[in-house]
């Protein structure tokens, strides 16, 4: 789908109207009354500039603006949409839902068969709890990690990014291996103090922080494929170099899968690199778009939990009917044949497709790419961490994110985020997208 986005003129002045006219008031209003205009930072196109487009309507992989203007989405609402926006299916679980009351803070049997559900499918999930969000999802297995063990430090690696709860938001310090320093005012450095900060993908160095740290190390926190700077994989051993580290030492390994779950795989990251954590986090595909996420683990840490351990988690809307309702269609969905080889085989033709589009402009890129989620980094590469990753050349993403915008591609507006492909993406639109795409790198090098 080629939309180009022209400005339309007024019909008695014949003055010309801007494309994007009723995004840019609604912006005014919004930021009137919501810090940014946004519910959350990145929405805000600080990253790139512009106006960032208000959405009227979402059907299969197609956006609509509120000025009429559709695009191909690649965000997907972050991850979550991987069955497309306003997948039947699940519209109708949800309908169903809310026909019988949106909430009642009592057990339902929806939350029984969505957990069998996770259970099932993800290795390291005996025993699992929902949650309303990725972030309370890791802080509660950091919680739970910590009362487990009796230990209070967490490893973190830089440039993963697991919700903004304070002892997470803490930005590396100036040495290799270093308790953390907090990245936002308002995060107390006691919060922080017992937050270790490491590179991704650099093994010696976890290695060395348990040589000085072991015994106080609760947990490694780790997204398995870091989706948060782009989407960097994991290196060749470092996943199962984790593992043996945190059995060396009775810590407790946890993967956020938050992105990663039920998306590179049926059974997440975990699956795919047959490495088994302790504890899991899920969100996002888990909800298919409505506030649904999860940790979950081995038995006898989940038995800790509350009410029927000491340690406490609790949540008013957690296991909600709709965002349940809506988390089975899902995951039944993606039980049926193929899913994942269509999803590999139509990512795999995009990647591919990006890769030559920018080649044939003479611009550099180094692209990655684990199943349905990618990304285009506007660097010589490799990009293997948080260090390589921001020697992107973010004003060239900039100017390729507007272009593709101009020709109906709606990417991440900041080049530390995935693209995510879905369902609903179609051959035709991968290969309009690429089109878009050859147009877009040519503008790009003409700077
Ligand atoms: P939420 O609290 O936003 O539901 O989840 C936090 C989170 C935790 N773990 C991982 C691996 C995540 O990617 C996220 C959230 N991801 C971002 C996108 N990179 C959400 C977008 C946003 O913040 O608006």
């Amino acid at each position: 789908m080629m939309v180009a986005m022209t400005a339309s003129r007024r019909e008695e002045t014949g003055e010309e109207i801007s494309p994007t006219v009723r995004s840019e008031a609604a912006f005014r209003a919004a930021r009137e009354v919501m810090p940014g205009g946004v519910s959350s930072p990145v929405r805000a196109f600080g990253a790139v500039g512009g106006i960032p487009r208000f959405i009227a309507k979402g059907a299969g992989a197609i956006l609509t603006d509120l000025d009429g203007n559709s695009y191909t989405d690649y965000v997907g609402s972050w991850g979550p949409l991987i069955l497309g926006h306003a997948d039947e299916r699940v519209v109708a679980a949800i309908n169903k839902a809310a026909a019988k009351g949106c909430s009642f803070g009592a057990p339902t049997e929806a939350e029984v068969r969505l957990a069998e559900l996770v259970i099932a499918r993800v290795p390291g999930i005996e025993m699992v709890r929902f949650v309303n969000s990725g972030t309370e999802a890791a802080m509660s297995a950091v919680r739970l990690a910590r009362g487990f063990t009796g230990r209070d430090a967490i490893v973190k690696f830089e440039g993963c990014y697991h919700g903004h709860v304070d002892p997470l938001l803490v930005k590396a310090g100036s040495g290799l291996l270093t308790f953390g320093t907090p990245s936002s005012p308002g995060v107390p450095g006691t919060a922080t103090a017992d937050t270790l900060v490491v590179p991704y993908n650099n093994l010696s160095a976890a290695k060395e922080l348990f040589a000085e740290h072991g015994k106080r190390i609760a947990a490694v926190l780790v997204e398995p494929i870091a989706g948060n700077m782009g989407c960097v994989p994991p290196a060749e051993g470092f996943l199962a170099g984790l593992r043996s580290l945190c059995d060396q030492h009775g810590s407790l390994l946890v993967f956020d899968e938050v992105m990663t779950g039920f998306r590179v795989a049926a059974g997440g990251a975990q699956q795919l690199y047959g490495v088994q954590p302790d504890l899991t986090c899920l969100g996002k595909v888990l909800g298919g778009g409505l506030p649904m996420a999860a940790y979950g683990g081995r038995r006898e840490i989940m038995e800790q939990v509350s009410p029927l351990g000491p340690v406490y988690q609790a949540g008013t809307l957690s296991g909600n009917p709709l965002a349940t309702a809506a988390g089975i269609a899902t995951l039944e969905a993606l039980a049926e044949p193929d899913v994942y080889e269509t999803l590999e085989t139509r990512s795999a033709r995009l990647a591919e497709g990006l890769s030559q589009a920018a080649r044939s402009a003479g611009v550099p890129v180094y692209q990655t790419r684990v199943g349905s989620m990618l990304c285009v980094f506007f660097a010589e590469g490799p990009v293997t961490d948080y260090a390589s990753a921001v020697r992107s050349d973010t004003k060239a993403y900039a100017r390729f994110f507007h272009a593709m915008l101009e020709h109906g591609i709606y990417l991440a507006p900041s080049q530390y985020e995935c693209m995510f492909v879905s369902l609903a993406h179609t051959d035709d639109l991968i290969e309009s997208t690429i089109q878009a795409a050859d147009e877009a790198f040519d503008e790009v090098a003409r700077g």
